[in-house]
C-alpha cells in the first residue's frame, strides 16, 4: 500500500506539468453500475492516455467464474475485446489492468448486470443443450444433471423460488397445527 502510495506521488510529481499523463479510466462501455437490456457484444475502456499494450482485462460472472473475451485490442487509449458466447442474464465485474504512459500500473474493476430478454426459442442449434421443461416427466439421473446445468443459469431463480414457496407453505402448515392443536 505504502509503495502504491510513493509511486503516486512520485507520478505526480515528475508529470505535475502534464496534468493528463497520470492515467485513469475515462469511460467504458458498459458504464460502471449500469443494467444492460440487451446482450453484449463488446466491452470498451477509454482511458485518459495511451496505455501499453500489456494492458488486459478479464470478465467474471457473479460466482467468480471467468467469462471467455476474445481479442482483446489495445490502440492508443482505448482497450477493447468481444464477448465470445451470448450471456446468461446476471451480475458481471470487468476486472482491467493497464499500465498507463507514465509506466504506473493501475487497476480496476466495472460492475454492470445484464437483463437481457433470453432466447431459449428458435435459435440456431448451439453447442449448449437447451432442455429446461422436459426433465421434469423423465427418470431422477436426467433431473440431477439439469440441475446441475441449471445452476449457473439465471433459471436456478426459479427453482429457488419454488422451494421457498415450498418451506413457507410447510411452515405455515406447521404453525397451523401447532396453533390448533394448543386450542
Ligand atoms: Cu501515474
Amino acid at each position: 500500500m505504502k509503495k502504491i502510495v510513493w509511486l503516486t506521488i512520485a507520478c505526480v510529481l515528475l508529470f505535475s506539468n502534464q496534468a493528463l499523463a497520470h492515467t485513469g479510466l475515462e469511460s467504458s462501455n458498459p458504464t460502471q453500475g449500469s443494467t444492460l437490456t440487451e446482450q453484449l457484444s463488446e466491452i470498451t475502456l477509454t482511458f485518459l492516455t495511451k496505455i501499453e499494450e500489456t494492458s488486459s482485462f478479464t470478465v467474471t460472472n457473479s460466482s467468480g467464474e471467468s467469462v471467455e473475451v476474445s481479442g482483446i485490442l489495445v490502440e492508443e487509449n482505448v482497450m477493447s475485446g468481444s464477448m465470445g458466447d451470448s450471456l446468461d442474464n446476471g451480475s458481471y465485474k470487468i476486472n482491467w489492468k493497464i499500465i498507463g504512459a507514465d509506466g504506473h500500473p493501475m487497476e480496476g474493476v466495472i460492475d454492470f448486470v445484464l437483463e437481457a430478454p433470453q432466447e431459449v426459442e428458435d435459435v440456431e442449434p448451439t453447442s449448449e443443450p437447451i432442455e429446461e421443461v422436459e426433465p421434469i416427466a423423465s427418470n431422477t439421473e436426467e433431473i440431477e444433471t439439469s440441475v446441475e446445468e441449471e445452476e449457473e443459469k439465471s433459471s436456478s431463480n426459479s427453482i429457488i423460488g419454488i422451494i421457498i414457496a415450498l418451506v413457507v407453505i410447510l411452515a405455515l402448515a406447521v404453525w397451523w397445527m401447532t396453533r390448533r392443536n394448543k386450542k
